[in-house]
């Protein structure tokens, strides 16, 4: 198919039946770019031969360089079927885990993906990951298998043998399916028994039927099998591709069986029966060959083997001519017999047309949006999609019907903001004349010469200087116009461009909308706003809403931008003049109805952190500009500035600290730089005491004796002794400088599955935390069944783990989680007497509703001291102020005596002078201390009152005293440093296994397991190496391995660092074993020291203690 023209493609955005939106996924390497290339060379915008080798759309220098994408890039392509015309929008996504936000910001805006997978290398964890991001996003994939010469060239492996591993992948492929979708049938049922049976049953009856729901739950649609039309075999570096309706189509012809019953037939344990001219079953039983290996595979591989491997001229002139395909001569005489083969196969089996149709026939258009989407799409947080404002639910129509009409409400979402630099923008840059357009001009050119000719000679050649000349001055001044447009607009070197798809109405040119936040409330903004009204006139300032105008619309072409006047419904496109209004991603509307989408499900999380620099110290505005100009541009990058004063930048991995760092000095801020090593994050906790000491023998009581031993010393050394007293058993009790508070704390550690219960559960508590605070305040926020019974399960799953005599009824005492109020540490409630209310108040409220009130009242004052107390504790740690993890603090003791007498007496005082008043009733909680006075007088006494106790002070040294008890707790405790891990699994082949083995073990890793992928060379293993010793890690696999082996590394866990930081040697036999100074082996103390020495905290060191030791007793002499 030809070029297409921008009309043509104007044309086709208005019909919503004819697009596809998609987006290309896969594991890294496995040959998204390469495939869209060939994609993209269908629309003669490269041409074929480049296809695969250009990688068109990775656009950016480094992406070339290292041959990864890092940035997803959009274009629209044109693709004819029959008498049907297809537009489609193709996204093609990276596959490095690094990378993985990226992938987000492009299935957000589809409705369906292409899932590649690399013949050889199967189901890699990154597949895993995609096909999950795209159920989470509910939009459906089809797969491509790729890469397949590979099987033919490098694995040698005969038709029969390929076939059986192309089975295998389909297998693993269907398999991950096949578990996302029991997952969602199961919640779906257990949702529905729910609501079914109100939420009055006590939890405990419910029988679960395991299987209800999914015998009459319809999947079939949703595996991929070749019969079914969703796979395509493929070599995009070839250039071939097939379905496998291209062959059953072409043997029903020749064969004369019908269509339908070879696309039944082909795949599978069919074979043909020569003689009955019938297709059988069972041709494994019958050690028949398959119909895919007779009619598709044999072929293939008589065609590599004719072409590639014997190069057998004759053999390929047989070929050529049984296919009917004619090459040109320079191809078929090129030294490179891929050039060739490309040339047959692009003819015989071109990939883009099986891809292409099998997009158009399998994937959805944005008018068949699943009704279910919509309201995921709609639905924030923990709200419920009905609990919405009722016009807002009327909005779920607009999605679903995907109207371009006038007075549809434009509904758009911007999932990322793409920098540009300004002068590639269409109107800035001259545009290559198109065919026509040159022969208009040399038409023109033609008449100018002609009527200069016809007046004459003579005068000709002073026009022609003129001409010249006025020419060379008119450029000139341009490009002097141009510099100082250039130096004035300094600032404006980089434009953002929202990348974003129509879900509803017409975006337009110079359009007014609102821009909702991400925490933009459609109830709040209905009733603020008036009624009917629209984003241009003069409204009041609602939270989280702004007004801005669209100033340009473009359609996406790759690496070009083509300037449009208005885009419909269900495209995607790029809009130019919301980069002041929007950070990373935001919803956009007419109407301001729409509720802000929810955010994007972003699986990587940043955990690289290096601080930055400039080179120049004056060049600091240019950076700090830079880092905000990128934080902006990237989904996943953080960038913020530290208590010290570093501007410390936060990524997903090495490759993307590498290209943020790039960016931040190549566009951003065009500066030199200097960044720090990365910053390696840990975590303090406390465990067991041990039985062992270092040396493995018993310990008995000398450990214990030996920590508190430490605390007393250090009692002793400084801290004021008077308030601190810590007991044999670890018991901290602390009082307030000013004697009015006493608390006592006791550290234990948390079982390891706890904690990790906790960290998984993070957004959940943060969630509970929300409507415990909202139930504070006396309302009531409806949450989702799904929410409901996620913290049902929580709560439970805690109650399990958390068993023995030192946790009983924990679960119900639990006070608070830290730091930042969702972490992994648990604040338990252990005083006798009081009741406050259970953190998990919202389970046994709903059908008690009304009594928050009364609840509120039992909460005792400054209980959000000692919470506070708690999550400064826990944000940074005694060690090394890292935040803590896995410790549970108990309060045993917790008196405010002093307070509570004068309390009391305020309290008396107040209600004799109410009484005295008359008119208010005594208060009944200490909340409603705020009583307005209304007589002068009394508003004196109130005040002498108020001004009397000590409220703030007491507050603010509880909070302090709590979070020194809590730390001195912690360090009553057996202490350790905790490392963060990667997981990473490394695919290798058996020669260089040993190589792989000696980096894992050089950095501290661990093999996990390793297994041989069957019929092939291949080995997969999985290890864990601490992020700290991370770095470089897979370069130096790489180069260890000659490129063949290369690792992808993903955060995984913390794990405990099993040294002791404190250790000294005690005992003999540790003397003996480390001797005196024992600074040799102890990886946690190098950690620590290093964290404390980045911090500028005190690191204790022993600096070369006996000088004279080191030196050479003969020189002495
Ligand atoms: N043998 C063979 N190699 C292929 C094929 N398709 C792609 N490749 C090669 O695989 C490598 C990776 O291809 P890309 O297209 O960049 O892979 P990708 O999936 O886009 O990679 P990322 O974007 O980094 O995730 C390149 O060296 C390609 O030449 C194929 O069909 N056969
Ligand atoms: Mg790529």
């Amino acid at each position: 198919m030809g070029p297409t023209t921008l009309d043509r493609i104007i044309e086709l955005q208005k019909n919503p039946a004819c697009i596809r939106n998609l987006c290309i996924l896969a594991h890294v390497d496995h040959g998204k770019t390469t495939l869209a290339d060939c994609l993209v060379a269908s629309n003669g915008i490269i041409s074929s031969r480049q296809a695969g080798k250009l990688r068109y759309l990775d656009s950016r220098e480094d992406e070339q360089i290292r041959g990864i994408t890092m940035k997803s890039s959009a274009i629209s392509l044109h693709f004819q079927e029959g008498d049907e015309d297809f537009l489609l929008n193709l996204i093609d996504s990276p596959g490095h885990v690094d990378f993985s936000s990226e992938v987000s910001t492009a299935v957000r805006l589809c409705d369906g993906a292409i899932v590649v997978v690399d013949a050889v290398e199967g189901v890699c964890p990154q597949t895993q990951v995609v096909l999950r991001q795209a159920w989470l996003e509910n939009i459906r994939p089809v797969l491509v298998i790729n890469k397949i010469d590979r099987l033919i060239v490098e694995l040698k492996f005969t038709p029969q043998e390929a076939y059986a591993h192309l089975q295998k992948i389909m297998e693993q492929v269907n398999a991950i399916t096949g578990t996302l979708f029991t997952s969602r049938v199961m919640e779906k049922q257990a949702e529905k028994t729910k609501e079914e049976q109100g939420c009055e049953t006590p939890l405990g009856d419910q029988v679960y039927d395991w299987s209800a729901g999914l015998e009459e739950a319809d999947d079939s649609h949703l595996y991929f099998s070749p019969d079914q039309g969703n796979v395509v075999f493929a070599s995009a570096l070839d250039g071939w591709g097939f379905s496998i309706r291209h062959f059953a189509l072409m043997y029903s012809e020749r064969m004369g069986i019908n269509p339908e019953v070879l696309l039944k037939t082909l795949w599978g344990d069919f074979y043909l029966n020569a003689k009955a001219k019938k297709i059988m079953k069972g041709a494994q039983v019958k050690g028949k060959k398959p119909l895919f290996v007779q009619l598709v595979l044999d072929n293939i591989w008589s065609l590599y083997n004719a072409v590639v491997t014997h190069r057998d001229k004759e053999k390929v002139e047989k070929v050529l001519a049984s296919l009917g395909v004619k090459v040109m001569a320079r191809d078929s005489r090129h030294s490179d017999p891929k050039v060739l083969l490309s040339a047959i196969c692009s003819q015989w089996l071109p990939v883009s047309q099986a891809v292409l149709s099998m997009v158009c026939n399998k994937l959805p258009s944005p008018l068949h949006i699943a009704a279910e989407r919509v309201e995921k799409l709609m639905s924030v947080g923990v709200r419920r999609f009905d609990t919405l404002p009722e016009r807002t639910q009327e909005l779920k129509n607009a999605f679903l019907q995907c109207s371009s009409n006038e007075n549809a409400p434009v509904i758009v979402f911007v999932s990322k903001m793409v920098a540009v630099e300004t002068k590639a923008l269409p109107h800035n840059k001259k545009r290559p004349l198109t065919q026509a357009e040159i022969s208009q001009c040399r038409e023109l050119a033609r008449q100018r010469h002609a009527e200069r000719m016809a007046a004459g000679q003579q005068n000709h050649s002073v026009n022609a200087l003129v001409d010249i000349q006025s020419g060379g001055l008119c450029k000139g001044d341009e490009i002097a116009t141009e510099g100082l447009k250039e130096s004035k607009t300094e600032e404006q070197r980089e434009t953002f461009i929202a990348f974003a798809r129509v879900y509803s109405g017409v975006v337009k040119k110079g359009q007014r909308i609102f821009i909702l936040g991400p925490k933009y409330d459609p109830a709040q903004g209905l009733s603020m706003l008036p009624e009917h009204c629209s984003p241009s006139d003069s409204l009041p300032e609602v939270p989280h809403l702004s007004c801005c105008s669209i100033e340009n619309i473009y359609l996406l072409m790759g690496r070009e931008l083509e300037e449009l006047e208005e885009v419909p419904s269900g495209n995607v496109l790029g809009i130019r003049g919301l980069e002041d209004f929007i950070l990373k991603s935001a919803t956009i509307s007419t109407t301001p109805a729409c509720p802000p989408f929810t955010p994007l499900n972003i699986e990587a999380s940043p955990i690289v952190r290096v601080a930055i620099e400039p080179k120049h110290p004056g060049e600091m505005p240019k950076l700090v500009r830079g880092m905000r100009l990128l934080n902006q541009a990237d989904p996943c990058a953080e960038v913020l500035i530290q208590e010290t004063g570093e501007h410390v930048l936060i990524t997903a991995g090495e490759v993307h600290l590498q290209r943020c760092l790039d960016d931040i000095k190549d566009r951003f801020a065009k500066i030199e730089i200097s960044a720090s090593k990365p910053i390696i994050p840990f975590r303090e906790t406390v465990v067991r005491p041990p039985k062992v000491d270092m040396v493995n023998e018993d310990l008995g009581k000398q450990q214990k004796v030996a920590v508190i031993h430490q605390v007393k010393d250090e009692v002793s050394h400084g801290h004021a002794t008077e308030t601190l007293h810590v007991d044999s058993s670890g018991l901290v009790t602390l009082t307030t400088p000013n004697k009015l508070a006493t608390v006592s704390v006791r550290a234990i550690p948390l079982p390891q599955e706890v904690t990790c219960l906790l960290e998984n559960s993070s957004a959940l508590i943060r969630t509970l935390e929300q409507v415990n605070m909202t139930l504070r305040e006396g309302r009531n926020l409806d949450i989702s069944v799904r929410t409901l019974e996620a913290i049902t399960n929580l709560k439970a799953q805690l109650e399990s783990k958390l068993q023995g005599r030192k946790w009983r009824n924990a679960v119900e005492h639990i006070w608070a989680f830290g730091p930042r109020r969702c972490g992994p540490n648990i604040l338990l409630n252990k005083l006798e007497g009081y009741q406050r209310p259970s953190f998990w108040q919202y389970l046994c409220q709903e059908d008690k509703s009304g009594k928050d009130g009364a609840q509120a009242k039992n909460i005792r004052e400054f209980d959000n001291s000692i919470v506070s107390g708690f999550q400064l504790a826990t944000l940074s740690g005694p060690m090394c102020e890292e935040p803590l993890m896995g410790v549970c603090f108990c309060i045993e003791r917790w008196d405010v005596q002093s307070l509570n007498w004068k309390h009391e007496n305020t309290f008396e005082e107040m209600a004799t002078f109410q009484e005295a008043l008359g008119t208010i009733k005594a208060p009944e909680s200490t909340d409603a201390l705020e009583v307005t006075p209304t007589h002068p007088s009394q508003a004196k006494r109130y005040q002498d009152i108020t001004s009397e106790d000590c409220y703030g002070h007491v507050s603010g040294q509880l909070i302090a005293a709590m979070k020194e008890a809590c730390r001195h707790a912690f360090q009553a405790q057996p202490q350790r440093l905790m490392a963060a891990m990667y997981t990473c699994e490394i695919m290798t082949t058996a020669d260089v296994l040993g190589k792989v083995y000696g980096v894992v073990g050089k950095r501290e890793g661990r093999i996990l397991h390793e297994e041989m992928k069957e019929g092939t060379e291949i080995f997969i293993i999985k290890a864990v190496v601490p992020v700290a010793e991370s770095f470089g890690f897979a370069d130096e696999i790489r180069k260890k391995t000659s490129g063949r082996a290369s690792p992808q590394m993903v955060f995984s866990h913390w794990e405990v660092i099993s040294s002791d930081p404190y250790w000294v040697p005690t005992t003999e036999e540790e003397y003996l074993h480390f001797g005196e100074k024992a600074d040799s082996s102890n990886q946690a103390l190098k950690y620590m020291n290093a964290v404390r020495r980045r911090k500028g905290l005190y690191v204790e060191e022993k600096i070369v203690e006996h000088a004279e030791k080191q030196r050479t007793l003969s020189k002495n002499k």
